[in-house]
């Protein structure tokens, strides 16, 4: 079950698990009340310490079961919560996590307050406990304030960064699916390097970006990024938006997904809404069946990829050369153009630039003049009209 997965990354170890299904929730402890006195017993009988629930429960659900229960009870924002926190390492992803947990925290201290209240003071007055909340209301709202602005700051600093890349042309191709599916671990095979992967849920948080050379020669960067999940918290989303958004400045968002998984379908659908909340929904998408090692080779046969799908093994390399040959194929928004150009000695910095993000197939040094012939993605192409000669110089 995914909550026993997300519980387990997030450090606890899953001691028993309750299924109710009922038509009609309880508006006040979400599960009923028969239901709830068997939850208290099971708690009791493994001694277990925590309750978790498999949905969000309002601050008010929270404290009732507490009341009943006798025992801390979480949901499953705040276990996601708390894995994002446990595996943020830069500075921004920090930033994100503690943005996201305070807002979570905010209106379930307001439900607090009523006790600290009834506790701290008589009718008609304010108790001790309704000061402090308020003051710690207004500390936690000016420190949101805080981290919304030191977020705004990376963001444009990100932006900034983007648009440098922009003058260079290069394309980016960036990955997006499921928690686990295995982005890490493709982005490590394609880029040589060597990001954290994992078993557990949520390994990367902190986007990553790397030069990978396709088939044709062009260049592109590859992003590794956070995970998505089923009913992504919204707390999330918002805070984690300026990492979403690198997806969509993407020329091609590969899909990745674990289809080993009985839960493919469904999950391949989740990363879709999230891909749409984000606005992202209209690029490119390369389908990228991973984990393809654990199938049966009849299950493995049964696979029709078809044109916008490649099935492969990251952990094995099975199928990457195909995928990579699919990447060159769906990356049509900027094809690869064979051209001749002409720079003078004095031009370095542009010819520079068809070294590094083209394919050079000839070169002439004639009466001080330097002439190439090469293969160029059709943005650069276009940045370099004015060195173009032979055929095709004046076309756009
Ligand atoms: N058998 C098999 N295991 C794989 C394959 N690709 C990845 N894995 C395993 O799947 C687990 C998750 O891989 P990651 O690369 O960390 O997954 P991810 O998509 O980056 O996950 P998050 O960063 O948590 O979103 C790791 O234990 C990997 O070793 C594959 O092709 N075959
Ligand atoms: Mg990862």
């Amino acid at each position: 079950m995914e909550l026993a997965e997300l519980a387990r990354s997030a450090g606890a170890i899953v001691a028993d698990t309750v299924v109710q299904s009922r038509e009609r929730l309880d508006p006040a402890t979400l599960i009923g009340r028969g239901k709830l006195e068997e939850v208290r017993q099971r708690l009791a009988e493994t001694g277990a310490d925590l309750l978790i629930f498999d949905a969000d429960l309002t601050p008010t659900q929270q404290r009732n079961i507490e009341a009943r229960i006798e025992r801390r009870v979480v949901d499953r924002t705040q276990v996601i919560l708390d894995i994002f926190a446990r595996h943020a390492r830069t500075r921004e992803g920090q930033l994100q996590v503690e943005l996201a947990q305070l807002n979570y925290l905010l209106p379930r201290l307001a439900g607090r307050g009523i006790e600290m209240s009834r506790l701290g003071g008589g009718i008609g007055t304010r108790g001790p406990g309704e000061t402090q909340l308020e003051m710690d209301r207004r500390r936690i709202r000016r420190r949101i304030r805080l981290l919304e602005e030191s977020l705004e700051t990376v963001r444009r600093q990100r932006m900034h960064r983007r648009s440098r890349r922009a003058t260079i042309p290069i394309a980016t191709v960036a990955l997006a699916g499921y928690t686990n599916a295995g982005k890490s671990t493709l982005f490590n095979r394609l880029t040589q390097s060597e990001v954290p992967t994992s078993p557990q849920m949520f390994a990367t948080l902190d986007p990553t970006l790397r030069m990978l050379e396709l088939p044709s020669r062009r260049r592109v960067l590859l992003s590794d990024t956070v995970g998505f999940i089923r009913n992504l918290p919204h707390t999330l989303i918002k805070a984690f938006r300026a990492t979403l958004e690198e997806a969509g400045e993407a020329a091609l968002i590969l899909l990745v997904s674990d289809c080993s998984s009985p839960n493919r379908a469904q999950q391949e659908e989740d990363v879709r809404k999230v891909l749409d909340e984000i606005g992202v929904l209209d690029k490119p998408i390369l389908h990228v069946w991973n984990k393809m090692d654990l199938l049966t080779p009849g299950q493995q046969s049964a696979l029709q990829p078809g044109e916008d799908a490649v099935s492969i093994s990251a952990l094995t390399g099975a199928g990457v050369d195909e995928l990579l040959r699919a990447m060159d194929r769906h990356l049509s928004v900027d094809p690869v153009e064979r051209v001749q150009l002409r720079f003078t000695q004095l031009q370095g910095r542009e010819l520079s630039w068809v070294y590094e993000f083209g394919r050079v197939l000839q070169r002439e040094e004639r009466n001080g003049l330097i002439e190439v012939e090469a293969e160029l993605p059709h943005s650069l192409r276009s940045r370099l009209q004015a060195f173009l000669t032979g055929p095709g110089a004046s076309r756009p």
